[in-house]
């Protein structure tokens, strides 16, 4: 049931205190400048690439990407679907993702459904992931359809990753959405983190090692991170911050 991708973050998890993982988003990268960043990011020890946007619909373009990404690293990639159109065969696994907090029955099952023969026949790993959108939401609150959850209610965050958890997802995703102007709250990891006891994954807005750090002290098991890796310039900053994250490696 669990794939080799799974046992792999987990261990990585379990071996590290925390992982960090980096998020490509294709719109925003060509083929050339993607196989740029993942030999980058590889370097750097990220644990493993995601790769998906919320706004990307080109299964071609996606790949490319994945096959040029995969051409130049050996860590893992992950989907990280939007939709049906972000389903690659060339990646290794998938989130196979709810949006919990969605009023569209299209992202909480109907995408899912369609998705499913798809992931079988590709043979890609699918990892059981509640995605939870909290904060502002950003893009992917707004495409996703989603009623995000205000930081200043951490209960109600906690209450969908729990009820993610009794469905049998076996990760949970904290979202802020990419670019967010605040990330995750402390309170509202630390609140999520009690309620659970699968790996907690937060993203959005982290931009330097300390941010990262505040999200691994309150709780994240996973930190994401997208907008920082395309900067220009900022290979050391990201470096730094993938160290961070990584708690028990000194
Ligand atoms: C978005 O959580 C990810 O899905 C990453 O967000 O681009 O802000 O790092 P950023």
């Amino acid at each position: 049931m669990v794939g080799p991708v799974e046992n792999y973050l987990l261990k990585r998890i379990q071996e590290e205190g925390a992982i960090h993982l980096t998020l490509i988003d294709p719109e925003k990268v060509t083929i050339s400048s993607a196989s740029q960043l993942a030999k980058r990011v590889e370097v750097c020890k990220t644990t493993a690439i995601m790769v998906g946007g919320s706004t990307s619909t080109s299964t071609t373009h996606l790949n490319s990407i994945i096959k040029a990404i995969k051409r130049t690293v050996k860590i893992p990639i992950i989907l990280f679907p939007n939709n049906i159109t972000g389903i690659s065969k060339y990646a290794d696994a998938i989130w196979f993702m709810s949006l919990l907090n969605s009023v569209d029955p299209y992202f909480l099952m109907g995408a899912q459904v369609l998705g499913a023969p798809m992931v079988k026949k590709y043979g890609l790993e699918p990892i059981p992931l509640g995605y939870i959108i909290v904060g502002e939401g950003g893009t992917a609150g707004i495409v996703g359809r989603a009623i995000p959850i205000p930081y200043t209610k951490p209960e109600l965050a906690a209450v969908h990753a729990l009820a993610a958890q009794y469905f049998g997802m076996r990760f949970v995703y904290l979202e802020a959405g990419s670019g967010a102007s605040q990330p995750v709250p402390s309170v509202m990891i630390r609140t999520v983190k009690h309620a659970i006891s699968t790996p907690l994954i937060v993203g959005g807005g982290i931009r330097d090692s300390e941010q990262a750090k505040t999200a691994v002290a309150a709780g994240a098991d996973i930190v994401v991170t997208g907008n920082i890796t395309e900067e220009i310039g900022a290979r050391s900053m990201f470096k730094k911050l993938v160290t961070t994250v990584k708690k028990n490696v000194v």
